[in-house]
C-alpha cells in the first residue's frame, strides 16, 4: 500500500510535466505570423502578452483572468484593419503539442488602449467589450475542439471597427470539470480559464464603438456560479449553452446573443470520457486513469509520437 501510495504520487508528479495546459504561440493576422514565447523563457519581440505559466486560471475573481497569469506588456504591437481575420494558435505547454482541452466556450474581447500604444498600455483597470464568442458547431461538437487537432482559433474583426489601438483578449473556459464549482480553498473542480493578449494598432476610417453599457472589468464581469462557469448540464449535447459575461457588443455585426442552442443528436459525453486536467494531487490520480497515465509516461520516455 505504501508502495502504491508512493507511486502514485510520483506519477502525478510526472503527469504535470506530461500534461500541461498551455498558451498562445502565434497570431496569424491576414496572413502574417507573429511568433509567442513558452512561459518562463526570455520573451522575444512579439505582440503576445508573455504569461509566466500555461497553467489554468481558477476562480471568477482571480486578477490573472485580466490577460493571463502574470502576463507582461509585450515590446511589438501588429497593424490589424477592420474586418481582418485572426488567427490565435493555443498550443500545449511546450508550445510543440496542440492545445489539449476539448469542452467549453472560446471568447474574444477588446480593449481600447485609448492615446497610447498598446505596448505601453496597463490592462489592469481596461474595459473590455465582447466582439466573439464561439460554443458548439450545430453537431454538437464545441468549437474548442478543433484546436486539438492543431488547428488555430479564428477571430474576425469587427467590419465597422473603429481606428485606434486595442488589446485583444483571446479566452479559453475549459469546462470538463463545469459540472462542478470550483472549491474556493483547495481551488479543485469548477472551469479554468485560459487568458491570452495581443497588441493591436487598427487602421481604416470606421468608428464601430461599444456602448458604454457593454463594456466590463476583466475580473469582474463573471463569477463562478455564472450558468456558463458553473454548468451542470455540460455534458449533455442536447443542452444548450449560456455564455458569460456581456453581451457581444451591439455594434458588431451579425452578433449574436449568450444563449446558443445545440441542435445535436449526438449521445451524451461523460465526464470520465472526457479529457481531465492532469494538474493534480496524487489523491486526484485514480487507478481507472491508469492506461493514460501509461501511455503518457511512454512519450515521456521514448518522445511524442
Ligand atoms: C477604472 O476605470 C473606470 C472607468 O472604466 C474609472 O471610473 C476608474 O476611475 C478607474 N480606476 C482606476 C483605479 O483607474
Ligand atoms: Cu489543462
Amino acid at each position: 500500500m505504501k508502495y502504491q501510495l508512493f507511486s502514485f504520487s510520483v506519477l502525478s508528479a510526472l503527469l504535470v510535466q506530461v500534461f500541461g495546459h498551455g498558451q498562445v504561440m502565434q497570431v496569424t493576422i491576414d496572413g502574417k505570423d507573429f511568433l509567442g514565447t513558452v512561459p518562463g523563457q526570455t520573451g522575444n519581440p512579439s505582440i503576445i502578452r508573455l504569461v509566466n505559466t500555461g497553467d489554468p486560471i481558477k476562480t471568477a475573481h482571480n486578477p490573472d483572468l485580466n490577460c493571463g497569469t502574470g502576463a507582461q506588456p509585450a515590446l511589438d504591437v501588429a497593424d490589424a484593419n477592420p474586418g481582418s481575420v485572426l488567427e490565435v494558435k493555443w498550443t500545449d505547454e511546450d508550445g510543440q503539442g496542440p492545445w489539449f482541452h476539448d469542452i467549453g466556450p472560446m471568447l474574444t474581447y477588446l480593449a481600447s488602449c485609448g492615446d497610447v500604444s498598446c505596448d505601453q498600455f496597463n490592462t489592469n483597470n481596461a474595459s473590455w467589450f465582447k466582439i466573439q464568442q464561439d460554443g458548439k458547431t450545430s453537431n454538437g461538437d464545441w468549437v474548442q475542439a478543433d484546436l486539438t487537432t492543431g488547428k488555430p482559433a479564428k477571430v474576425t474583426l469587427p467590419s465597422n471597427l473603429a481606428a485606434g489601438s486595442y488589446i485583444m483578449r483571446h479566452e479559453i473556459i475549459a469546462l470538463h470539470l463545469g459540472n462542478t464549482e470550483v472549491d474556493p480553498v483547495t481551488l479543485q473542480g469548477g472551469a479554468e480559464f485560459y487568458v491570452s493578449c495581443s497588441q493591436l494598432k487598427v487602421g481604416g476610417s470606421q468608428n464601430g464603438k461599444p456602448l458604454a453599457s457593454e463594456l466590463v472589468k476583466l475580473p469582474g464581469a463573471y463569477s463562478d456560479t455564472d450558468p456558463g462557469i458553473f454548468d451542470p448540464t455540460i455534458f449533455d449535447p442536447g443542452a444548450s449553452y449560456i455564455f458569460p459575461g456581456p453581451p457581444i457588443a451591439s455594434f458588431v455585426s451579425g452578433s449574436t446573443p449568450n444563449t446558443a442552442p445545440s441542435s445535436s443528436s449526438k449521445a451524451p459525453v461523460t465526464s470520465s470520457s472526457s479529457k481531465t486536467c492532469m494538474k493534480s494531487t496524487s489523491s486526484a490520480v485514480y487507478p481507472r486513469r491508469l492506461s493514460r497515465i501509461m501511455r503518457a509516461l511512454r512519450f515521456e520516455i521514448y518522445g511524442r509520437p
